[in-house]
């Protein structure tokens, strides 16, 4: 039999939701049962060059008191960042399309920590990077199932939900996790081109387009250009794939609006100090120049023209042998492409 929601817990939701979170849940400050998965993961080689970080604390990753000993509830938040793509030249995935959301979210959180410490709280906030498993704990508090593609899901937001933690020394009503709806679809896991999605909730981090265009270090290989296509920066196949997101309402978060992104040939001209002018407070700064110029390389490789050959010429003689590669590869795709195709990417008259 549920125990009656605290006053402080159904309080605090309100609080949350003022703050701007979609979801609000709580779970029992107790270790998730996944730990075992997470090493065998690892162990497989599946987390590529995130291996260093990810591996670190990976142990106590799976438990919360491993942040916060005091901790007695994890309050786990949900934001909507859906919204339409902008039709440009070359995709950036839809969690990225505005500022970096490991900017927006913890003031909100600072903000519920100032609340729950006027309660007699000891708190301690995560978004993404902290040592905490987010998708088993945002499962164990209500705010939806582990989707074959391995992202979270909820009825109403389906996807496209960020999450972040308040671990607290107050014990709050926990919440009951949802069961999976997923049934036998298989649509995400169809919607891959790399195969980075072997099995359902099997995901090989080295295959997939959204660690290889923003986690990925060195050289795309060269077996998986082709497939990434049109992705600048994250890949939403699987998530625009899933039927649960069909319904997803716009995010309300003004700081997630789309940020100006200029065509792709002009960017190959720029230093880094223009690279930096322009995606300062956005998820794509932290790539740095090279890396982006490596994305904007494959991607021209994938679906430019000859218009874009001479902003990849200058690319291909950059001191950076990361970008001077991969434009030179483009080089190479676009000159090979048979006439009946060049005709057919002509940019319309
Ligand atoms: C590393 C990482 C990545 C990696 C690897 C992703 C992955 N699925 O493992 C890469 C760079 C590929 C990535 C991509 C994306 N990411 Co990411 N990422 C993370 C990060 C930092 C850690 C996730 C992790 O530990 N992965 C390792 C695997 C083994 O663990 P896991 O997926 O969490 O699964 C656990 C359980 O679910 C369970 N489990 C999972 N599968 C299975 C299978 C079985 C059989 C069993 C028994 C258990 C089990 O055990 C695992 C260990 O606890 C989290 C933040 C965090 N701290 O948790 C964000 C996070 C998961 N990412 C997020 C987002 C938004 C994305 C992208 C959508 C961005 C984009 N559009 O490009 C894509 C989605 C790709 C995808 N299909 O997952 C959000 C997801 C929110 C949500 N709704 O689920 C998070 C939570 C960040 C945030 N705070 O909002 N990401």
């Amino acid at each position: 039999m549920r125990s009656m929601t605290t006053p402080l817990t159904v309080q605090l939701k309100a609080e949350a939701a003022r703050l701007g979170f979609d979801l609000c849940g709580i779970a029992p400050a107790r270790a998730v049962a996944d730990g075992d998965y997470f090493q065998g993961w690892l162990a497989d080689g599946h987390a590529g060059d995130m291996a260093p970080w990810l591996a670190k604390n990976s142990a106590c990753r799976a438990d919360p008191k491993s942040l916060l000993a005091a901790a007695q509830s994890v309050i786990v938040l949900g934001l909507n960042y859906y919204q339409p793509s902008p039709a440009r030249r070359g995709k950036i995935s839809t969690y990225a399309l505005g500022r970096d959301y490991h900017d927006i979210i913890p003031p909100k959180l600072d903000a519920l920590d100032h609340w729950l410490r006027q309660h007699g709280g000891t708190q301690r906030r995560a978004v993404d990077t902290s040592a905490l498993m987010e998708k088993p704990l945002a499962i164990s508090a209500g705010l939806g199932w582990l989707g074959k593609s391995t992202v979270l899901v909820h009825p109403r937001f389906g996807p496209w939900l960020f999450l972040a933690e308040l671990l607290t020394s107050l014990t709050l009503t926990p919440d009951t996790p949802a069961g999976s709806h997923c049934g036998t679809c298989a649509r995400c896991l169809n919607a891959c081109p790399t195969g980075a999605l072997s099995a359902p909730y099997r995901l090989d981090a080295r295959r997939c387009i959204a660690y290889l265009t923003i986690e990925h270090q060195g050289g795309i290989p060269l077996t998986l250009r082709k497939k990434i296509g049109d992705n600048l920066f994250g890949c939403d196949y699987c998530l625009n794939a899933c039927p649960w997101g069909r319904r997803s309402q716009a995010t309300r978060e003004a700081a997630l609006a789309v940020t100006p992104c200029p065509d792709l040939r002009e960017m190959l001209y720029w230093d880094d100090a223009e690279f930096r002018r322009m995606f300062r407070g956005t998820p794509i700064f932290r790539l740095k120049r090279r890396r982006w110029l490596r994305n904007i390389s494959v991607v021209l490789g994938n679906i430019g023209a000859d218009a874009d050959l001479p902003a990849l010429r200058h690319a291909a003689a950059d001191a950076d042998p990361l970008v001077a590669e991969h434009a030179a590869w483009a080089i190479e795709q676009i000159s090979t492409l048979d006439i009946k195709t060049k005709i057919a990417t002509m940019p319309p008259h």
